[in-house]
């Protein structure tokens, strides 16, 4: 039923709009073919004896595990690993049974938010935080406030890091928020993709407060996403992923979904934003708004500040239109707050996935 519901949804969505057939171009794919040369893993592994290697291999001896951003750049290069074997597997699991039975029928959502939370805590003065680390693996991170929830996300991709144990917890959740985008946008949205971060271990966690506050306006939004390097017009493109999902009363307090097909990324927020009239829900919860129309949507303190302040309303009007540009710019965002404090050598290249869900 989740499935036919998000098929459906799905479909409309992308009836709904008319640049999707345009832009939902094919995609060259530059992932490494599915080799794997047993002489030459015998002669790297007869390097790292040696000391003088840079792959360390997993119990099974087949998969090397990379140690730096360098690693993986020429394991790619060198067909060692497949990124897009696990984009599939990650694309299975959105798909999978497990992922209808829960809410709305996707994790995709929740997924989403692990991506951007592990990657939202950067600060360019520092240098600090990032996607660069996966320190959301350890409290005292993961009983930060912000990451509530986020425990749904993390357990569902395990069996992914179990099944490919030399991609790193850094690189696997940057890529399952990669897929999930695309998929949900139903290969919409492009989302080109590195890798080769590398985890940390708990001496990295970031301070509790890095992320922004939902129940705050346009002056803390600002100070917290220019604090990661992001600009007025990529703060309203960011925040067009709250298309997708809900809040919960036993994470954020906050309650209900943005908009009508919280599995299907669109420029429904936008459009939400500005079509419908919104006030102060009457609650004993957070303070939040609600749709006068259907009774049944949400928008948070900060996604009103959106169409309040008048530099930031001014993009909401131009994803609100144009639909395409939505989807053109949202993937080059994406991109870049995935790639958030993360070293990446010269010259790695970044890898185009093609939607299975297209
Ligand atoms: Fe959002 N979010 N978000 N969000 N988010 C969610 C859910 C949610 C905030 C607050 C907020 C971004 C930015 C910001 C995303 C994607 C993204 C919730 C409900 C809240 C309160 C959590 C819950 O489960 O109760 C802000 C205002 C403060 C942190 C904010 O700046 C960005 C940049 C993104 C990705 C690009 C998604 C997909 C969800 C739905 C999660 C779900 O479980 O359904």
């Amino acid at each position: 039923m989740f499935r036919t519901a998000f098929r459906s949804a799905a479909r409309s969505a992308a009836i709904r709009t008319s640049a999707a057939g345009a832009s939902r171009r094919a995609y060259a794919t530059t992932q490494p073919p599915k080799s794997s040369n047993t002489g030459a893993l015998v002669g790297i592994a007869a390097l790292v004896a040696g000391g003088a290697g840079y792959y360390f291999y997993s119990q099974n001896e087949v998969a090397p595990k990379l140690q730096t951003a360098e690693d993986a750049t020429r394991a790619v290069k060198e067909h060692k690993v497949d990124y897009q074997k696990v984009y599939k597997e990650i694309a299975e699991l959105l798909a999978s049974e497990a992922s209808e039975a829960y809410e709305d029928g996707s994790y995709g959502p929740v997924i989403v938010r692990l991506a951007w939370h592990a990657s939202g805590t950067y600060d360019k003065e520092t240098g600090t935080g990032g996607s660069n680390g996966a320190t959301m693996r350890f409290a005292p991170e993961s009983d930060h406030g912000a990451n509530a929830g986020l425990k749904v996300a993390r357990d569902a991709l395990e069996p992914i890091k179990q099944a490919n144990p030399w991609i790193s917890y850094s690189d696997l959740w940057t890529l399952a928020g990669t897929c999930a985008i695309q998929e949900l946008s139903l290969g919409n949205v492009k989302v080109p993709w590195r890798p080769g971060r590398q985890d940390k271990d708990v001496a990295a966690c970031t301070p509790d407060g890095r992320l922004p506050d939902a129940s705050k306006e346009q002056k803390h939004l600002r100070g917290i996403f220019y604090r990661m390097g992001f600009n007025d017009q990529e703060i309203v493109l960011l925040s067009g992923a709250h298309a997708l999902g809900r809040c919960h009363t036993d994470r954020s307090g906050f309650d209900g979904p943005w908009t009508f097909s919280p599995t299907v990324l669109t420029n429904a927020y936008y459009q939400l934003l500005k079509s419908e009239k919104w006030s102060w829900k009457k609650w004993d919860g957070p303070k939040q708004f609600i749709d006068d129309g259907s009774r049944s949507l949400m928008m948070l303190p900060t996604d009103m500040a959106l169409i309040k302040d008048k530099e930031f309303k001014k993009w909401v009007d131009i994803y609100a239109a144009d639909e395409k540009r939505f989807f053109e710019d949202f993937g080059k965002v994406f991109t870049t707050l995935m790639e958030l404090g993360v070293p990446f050598p010269v010259e790695s290249k970044p890898i185009t996935f093609d939607a299975i869900n297209a």
